[in-house]
C-alpha cells in the first residue's frame, strides 16, 4: 500500500516543493567556523568514514539519520532511508545539526551568576561545586517552602522523563512542560470527543481541510511529506490561514480567514452536511452521541451567517461541505498541532472534531486513525510521600479542565508571581526556553525575579539561561545516550528509535540524566536513581525484545501492521462510550457541551491582530543562532499588508515600533500581500537578551515581548493570538 506511494517522492523533490531546498544546498558548504572547530590535525591521514545512526533533535520529530564521521568529526548528516516516519527525509534544520554540535556559542562548563540577574556576569564552576550549590538550594527551598516550592519544567526530549522522575523523588508535583504553550487545547478537544487523540492518515486522504496548520513549513512527520504525496495523488487541499504560507501556496484553495473565526466556518460546514443529509447515517447512529442536539444546535449557523464572520464566501462554504462529504470517509479536517492561539481554542478544535465525526472517517483509510503507539516498559519507582506538601499543584483550579500532568505555564507563572496559593521559590528548566516561547516576556522576568534560585540545563546561553542563577551545559543529541522513544507514523507504521553518542560529549557537558542522579545522591535520594541508561533501556525492551536488533541494524524499529479497522466493535473511551458530539461532562462543569460560537473581539481602530507561526528554517526559539541556518535568515521582520503600510506611511524594510499592552519592540517592516490587512506577523527566536547568542544578538525583535498572555479557558493552554498591537514608524 503506502510504501510504494512513498517512493514516488524523493527527498530532493520534497525539499524543492517545501521551499526548504535552498537551505540544503547552502548548508552543504561547510562554513568557516565549523571548519576551524572541527580540524584536529589528523585530517591528513587516510580518510576513514564511519557511519552511525541517530535521530535528529532539531525539532520534536526525531527523524532518523545517519551521521558520516571522519576522524572523529561529524562531517555530514544524511537521512536514514529505513526511517519510515520521516519518509527518508532530513529537512534544512536537520541538515544543520552538525552546527548544533560544533557551535562556538555552546555552553562549555557550569556557570554561576555573579552580577545582577540578566547582566551576563558569570563565574566558572567545577561540576562538584555546581551540583553542591544546586543541592543546597533544593534542600533549603524544600525545607523553607515545602518541596512543592520548587518548580520543574522540561521541554520535548527523550531524557525529560528523568526530570519528571527527579521531581517526583524530590517531592514536588509542580512540574510543567512546553505543552501548555503548544497543543493541549487540541488534545483536550479530541480526547473529549473521541476518548483518544487520533492520528490523521494524510497519506490516503482525498480531501483535506487544513485550518491554522502550516504543514509545508511547520514540519510534522509524516504528515508534511504525506500531504505532498496525497497532492500528487490528486487529493484536494483547502487551507484556511490569514497568511499566505508555503502550505497555502501549494493548496488547491486558500482562504485568508478572519483570525479567530474558524469555529464559524466549521459549524456552517456541519450545518450543510446535516441539513442536506450528507453524513454517514449508520455511523452516526452506531458511533456517536448527541446527534439530535447537534442538528438543532447548528441550524442557526448558516453559510450566509458564517460568511460575515469568516470573510469566506457562503457559496464556497456550501461547496466545500458538499465536496468534503462526497470524499468521505477519506476526507478530514486536519486536527492540527499548535493550538496555543485563542481563549476558546478547545471549543474551536471541538468543532473540527465534530465535523470529522459527521464524515464517519474514524478508523478508516484516509481518515482519523486510532493511535497504536508501541509502549516500551519503564522502571517503576515508588516515590516518597512528603506530609507537609500542599494538597494540589500551584496552578490547580485556574482552568476548567487542566491536564494534571502538564499543568499550565501561563497559570503557574501567575501563581508564582502572586505567591498564591503558596510560594514557589526555586525553578529548574531543562531544554525549554520560556523567556522566548512563553507569551509576555516581561512577566517571565517578573516571575524569575520573585525566585530565590533558578537553574537551567541547556546547550546554549538561551534567554532563559541568561536569566538563571546556575547554568549547566548539556551535550547535544549527537553526543549522548538516550532512552528508547516510541513514535507514530500515521497509517504506515508505528516504531521505536533511540540515540547513542555519535561522538563523545564535548567540553564539560553532561546529560540531564547524570545531573539528576548526582543531585539525587546529594539529597539522599540516590536510591531512586540506582540504574544506568543501559538498565533503563533493558527495562524498556522487556516488553518489546524484537526492537533491539532492528535498532542495531537499521537505526529504527518499524511496525508496519494494519492501521485501519482496528476499533471495530470497541467502545470509545468516553462517558457515553461513543463519539461525543454532545459532551455531558462539559455540561456538568458548566462548559458548553457543544461548541457555541462567540465572535472574537474585533480589532480596534488603528490596531492589528498579531499572530504566531513558523518557517522551515526556524524551530521556535532554538535554531535561529545556528550558524548555518542564520546564513539563511539573519533577523525577523514584521509582515504588514501594503494597504495598512501605506496608511501608516511605512515602507518596506523601514524600522517600525510594534506596541501592545505588555511591551514594545522595534523591527524592520516587510510590506507584503502575504498577510491580511488586519493581521501582522513576525517569526519567533530573535530580539534576544542573551549576549551568548552571538549571531542573533541585536538582530530583529522578540515576539514574546509584545504577546499578551491569555489562556484557553478550558485547558489553560496559552492563547497567543489574542493580542492587538499598534504599528508606527520608528
Ligand atoms: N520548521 C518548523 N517546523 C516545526 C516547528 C518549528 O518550530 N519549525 N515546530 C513544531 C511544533 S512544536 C509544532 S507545535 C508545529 C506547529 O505547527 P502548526 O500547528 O502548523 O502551527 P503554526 O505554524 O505555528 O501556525 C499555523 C498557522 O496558523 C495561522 N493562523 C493564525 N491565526 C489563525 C486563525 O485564527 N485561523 C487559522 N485558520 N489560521 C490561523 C498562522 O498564520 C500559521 O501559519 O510545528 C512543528 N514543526
Ligand atoms: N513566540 C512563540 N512562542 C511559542 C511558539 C512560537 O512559535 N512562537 N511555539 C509554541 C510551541 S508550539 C512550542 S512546542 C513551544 C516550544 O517552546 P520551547 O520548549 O521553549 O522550545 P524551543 O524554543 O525549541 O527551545 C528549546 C531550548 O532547548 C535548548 N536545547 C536544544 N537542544 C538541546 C539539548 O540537546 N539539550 C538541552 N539541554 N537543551 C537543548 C535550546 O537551546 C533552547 O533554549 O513554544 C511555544 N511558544
Ligand atoms: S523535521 Fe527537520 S528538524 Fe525536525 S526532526 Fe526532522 S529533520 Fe530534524
Ligand atoms: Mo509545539
Amino acid at each position: 500500500m503506502s510504501s510504494t506511494k512513498i517512493q514516488k517522492i524523493s527527498r530532493r523533490k520534497f525539499l524543492q516543493l517545501s521551499g526548504a531546498f535552498a537551505a540544503t544546498t547552502a548548508i552543504t558548504n561547510p562554513c568557516r567556523i565549523l571548519y576551524a572547530l572541527s580540524r584536529d590535525g589528523s585530517e591528513k591521514t587516510a580518510n576513514k568514514i564511519r557511519e552511525a545512526f541517530s535521530a535528529c533533535d532539531m525539532c520534536f520529530n526525531k527523524c532518523g539519520l545517519i551521521a558520516q564521521v571522519e576522524n572523529g568529526v561529524i562531517r555530514k548528516l544524511d537521512p536514514n532511508p529505513k526511517f519510515l516516519k520521516s519518509r527518508g527525509m532530513l529537512c534544512a534544520r536537520g541538515n544543520s545539526g552538525v552546527k548544533q554540535l560544533y557551535d562556538p556559542d555552546r555552553l562549555k562548563y557550569p556557570l554561576l551568576r555573579k552580577g545582577a540577574r540578566g547582566e551576563g556576569k558569570w563565574q566558572r564552576l567545577t561540576w562538584d561545586e555546581a551540583l553542591d550549590h544546586a543541592a543546597e538550594q533544593l534542600e533549603r527551598i524544600g525545607k523553607q517552602y515545602t518541596r512543592c516550592g520548587f518548580l520543574f519544567m522540561a521541554g520535548t526530549d527523550m531524557q525529560s522523563t528523568f526530570v519528571h522522575q527527579f521531581a517526583e523523588a524530590y517531592g514536588s508535583y509542580n512540574v510543567i512542560s512546553h505543552e501548555s504553550n503548544c497543543l493541549l487545547s487540541r488534545n483536550r478537544a479530541f480526547l473529549d470527543t473521541y476518548g483518544v487523540m487520533p492520528t490523521p492518515d494524510v497519506l490516503n486522504c482525498k480531501y483535506v481541510i487544513m485550518p491554522g496548520a502550516n504543514r509545508f513549513e511547520s514540519l510534522v512527520t509524516p504528515d508534511s511529506m504525506d500531504l505532498m504525496i496525497a497532492g500528487t495523488n490528486k487529493a484536494k487541499l483547502i487551507v484556511l490561514d490569514p497568511r499566505f504560507t508555503k502550505t497555502a501556496a501549494h493548496a488547491d484553495e486558500w482562504y485568508p480567514i478572519k483570525p479567530g473565526t474558524d469555529m464559524a466556518f466549521f459549524l456552517a460546514i456541519a450545518h450543510i452536511i446535516i441539513k442536506e443529509e450528507l453524513y454517514d447515517k449508520a455511523f452516526i447512529k452506531d458511533k456517536t452521541f448527541g446527534f439530535e442536539e447537534l442538528r438543532e444546535h447548528v441550524k442557526q449557523y448558516t453559510p450566509q451567517w458564517a460568511q460575515k464572520e469568516t470573510d469566506i464566501p457562503a457559496k464556497d462554504i456550501q461547496r466545500i461541505a458538499r465536496e468534503l462529504a462526497k470524499a468521505a470517509p477519506s476526507a478530514m479536517v486536519y486536527p492540527g498541532r499548535r493550538s496555543s492561539d485563542y481563549e476558546d481554542s478547545t471549543q474551536i478544535r471541538r468543532s473540527y472534531a465534530i465535523v470529522n465525526a459527521l464524515l464517519g472517517n474514524w478508523d478508516q483509510e484516509g481518515g482519523l486513525l486510532v493511535p497504536k503507539k508501541i509502549k516500551p516498559g519503564s522502571m517503576h519507582i515508588e516515590t516518597p510521600f512528603y506530609e507537609d506538601n500542599p494538597d494540589d499543584r500551584v496552578d490547580a483550579g485556574r482552568a476548567q479542565m487542566m491536564f494534571d500532568e502538564e499543568g499550565s505555564f501561563k497559570h503557574t507563572r501567575d501563581a508564582v508571581i502572586e505567591g498564591k496559593p503558596y510560594p514557589i521559590k526555586g525553578w529548574m528548566t531543562y531544554k525549554t526556553n520560556p523567556m522566548q516561547t512563553g507569551a509576555n516576556r516581561n512577566k517571565t522576568i517578573k516571575m524569575i525575579n520573585t525566585l530565590d534560585f533558578m537553574m537551567t540545563v541547556d546547550i546554549a546561553m538561551s534567554d532563559t539561561a541568561w536569566m538563571a542563577d546556575l547554568v549547566l551545559p548539556a551535550p547535544s543529541y549527537l553526543e549522548r545516550q538516550d532512552p528508547l522513544s516510541a513514535f507514530l507514523a500515521s497509517s504506515t507504521c508505528t516504531g521505536v528509535v533511540t540515540r547513542d553518542p555519535v561522538v563523545p560529549a564535548m567540553f564539560k557537558s553532561k546529560p540531564v540524566f547524570w545531573i539528576v542522579k548526582e543531585l539525587a545522591k546529594r539529597l539522599e535520594l540516590g536510591e531512586f536513581f540506582e540504574f544506568t541508561m543501559d538498565d533503563y533501556r533493558k527495562a524498556q525492551l522487556k516488553k518489546i525484545p524484537q526492537v533491539a536488533t532492528a535498532l542495531k541494524e537499521d537505526g529504527v524499529y518499524n511496525d508496519t501492521g494494519p492501521s485501519f479497522n482496528l476499533y471495530k466493535g470497541k467502545p470509545f473511551k468516553t462517558r457515553s462510550k461513543k463519539i461525543e458530539l454532545y459532551n455531558t461532562r462539559y455540561k456538568d462543569k458548566g462548559i458548553d457541551p457543544m461548541p457555541v460560537y462567540k465572535r472574537p473581539k474585533s480589532v480596534p481602530e488603528n490596531h492589528f491582530r498579531i499572530v504566531v507561526g513558523r518557517n522551515a528554517y526556524i524551530t521556535q526559539s532554538a535554531s535561529t543562532n545556528n550558524s548555518l541556518l542564520w546564513e539563511l535568515q539573519k533577523e525577523n521582520t514584521l509582515w504588514i499588508h501594503p494597504k495598512s503600510a501605506r496608511s501608516l506611511d511605512i515602507k518596506n524594510s523601514e524600522l517600525v515600533n510594534v506596541k501592545s499592552s505588555v511591551g514594545k519592540v522595534t523591527i524592520k517592516a516587510r510590506v507584503t500581500k502575504e498577510t491580511r490587512p488586519d493581521t501582522v506577523y513576525m517569526d519567533t527566536g530573535f530580539g534576544v537578551l542573551s549576549k551568548g547568542l552571538t549571531n542573533i544578538f541585536g538582530k530583529g525583535a522578540c515576539i514574546a515581548e509584545v504577546l499578551e498572555d491569555r489562556a484557553d479557558k478550558i485547558s489553560g493552554n496559552m492563547a497567543m493570538h489574542e493580542t492587538f498591537v499598534t504599528v508606527s514608524k520608528a
